[in-house]
């Protein structure tokens, strides 16, 4: 090969080299164009390798010459490496903007929220708790006779019926459980459990079959059970006069008893709470309507022997209310449905702060 042809050859490899380091888009595409000249096996490495077959005059102006393609290519690689991080970098900053105008997002302690069912059994366990009771709870799923025949509601009673029972299929022995249709059962496993004297409430899911407006299939009750030697309808009434009060959160309220029908007590009462509903609002402790707010009576001597309690001996009061509908009346809610869609929407509204728990001292919905 003639030295001309070899220049122009070093030339051309020259300009292969920078193209492509020019074209190179990013910085593992230039290490590949430098391993590929510069590299061991190199195409500038190869040039330089021809020098040691050359004769000394040849190898000082070829060897001159490769060293200059070689430092041309590598200052080229260099400066494109510094364009290269550059645009990385502007990249990066154009994607991982952050906007700090934007409001901080809030942790999910300060976004979430506490069902209004949950906030009302909090209430109710801090106002009865305050009162000297304790909370019971038992299964969903119950027999028949803690749900009804031990409640003294006989075989075939039409009270029965009216119950609009969940039943499940019957076992191998004939046994039919079913759901509970009230809290009731609940006080009877406290009753066959413990001595009196006894008081307690039990709150919890109940289950009916019906479903409209005003009525979901499940819903909540809390009932209350006092059982001594001298528990009478005056300590009744005490009681749930101090439960509508620090409930509704009112200095006064005036009650209503009007009497009714249970089996599981007797005599048997429904209660009104006086009210006013001046413009759509509902106002306890003034007005001149009523509203119903509960059931309540002396258990009845049957009750007593069923759960073994000695009726000659002790007697006792209850009460039971719908836990759904007090939550309403005092939180202005119109609508029981949606208490049971699931709507986060429908909860940020009407939900409570987690943090901010009922107090009979602090007010107990601050
Ligand atoms: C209502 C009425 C009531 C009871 C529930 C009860 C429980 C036992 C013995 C006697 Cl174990 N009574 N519970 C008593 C009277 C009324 O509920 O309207 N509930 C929504």
């Amino acid at each position: 090969m003639s030295d001309l042809e070899s220049m122009s050859d070093l030339e051309t490899l020259q300009s292969e080299i920078l193209s492509a380091v020019a074209a190179a888009s990013d910085e593992a595409a230039l290490e590949a164009v430098r391993v590929g000249a510069l590299g061991k096996k190199g195409t500038v490495s190869a040039k330089l390798a021809t020098l040691g077959k050359m004769s000394p005059e040849e190898r000082k102006t070829a060897g001159a010459a490769i060293n200059v393609v070689k430092d041309t290519v590598t200052s080229a690689i260099a400066n494109r490496r510094t364009v290269l991080k550059q645009i990385a970098l502007e990249a990066r900053l154009a994607s991982e903007t952050v906007d700090v105008t934007l409001p901080v997002r809030e942790p999910a302690a300060a976004t979430g929220r506490i069902h209004p069912i949950s906030q009302v059994m909090d209430e109710l366990a801090a106002i009865f708790a305050d009162m000297g009771f304790s909370i019971a709870e038992g299964p969903d799923v119950e027999q028949d006779d803690y749900n009804f025949t031990k409640l003294n509601f006989p075989e075939g009673h039409p009270a029965r019926e009216m119950h609009d029972t969940f039943f499940f299929n019957p076992d191998e022995n004939g046994q039919r459980k079913l759901l509970r249709t009230h809290t009731s059962p609940v006080q009877v496993r406290t009753m066959l459990n413990q001595k009196p004297p006894i008081r307690v409430i039990c709150p919890g899911r109940t289950y009916r079959c019906d479903s409209d407006q005003t009525h979901t299939p499940m819903f909540h009750q809390v009932e209350g059970l006092v059982i001594d030697k001298t528990a009478h309808l005056g300590n009744l009434k005490w009681i749930l006069e101090e439960f509508c009060k620090a409930f509704f959160e009112v200095p006064n309220v005036t009650m209503r008893f009007r009497p009714s029908f249970f089996p599981f007590t007797e005599p048997s009462m429904e209660v009104d709470i006086q009210c006013s509903r001046k413009g759509g609002e509902i106002r306890f402790g003034e007005g001149e309507d009523w509203l119903e707010i509960l059931g309540c009576g002396m258990v009845h001597a049957n009750v007593l022997r069923n759960c073994g309690i000695d009726p000659d001996e002790y007697q006792g009061f209850a009460w039971g209310m719908g836990i759904d509908r007090i939550a309403m009346l005092k939180y202005g809610m119109p609508d029981l449905r949606p208490f049971f869609e699931a709507d986060v929407r429908w909860l940020s509204h009407y939900g409570f702060r987690p943090l901010d728990l009922p107090t009979l001292a602090g007010g107990l919905t601050s």
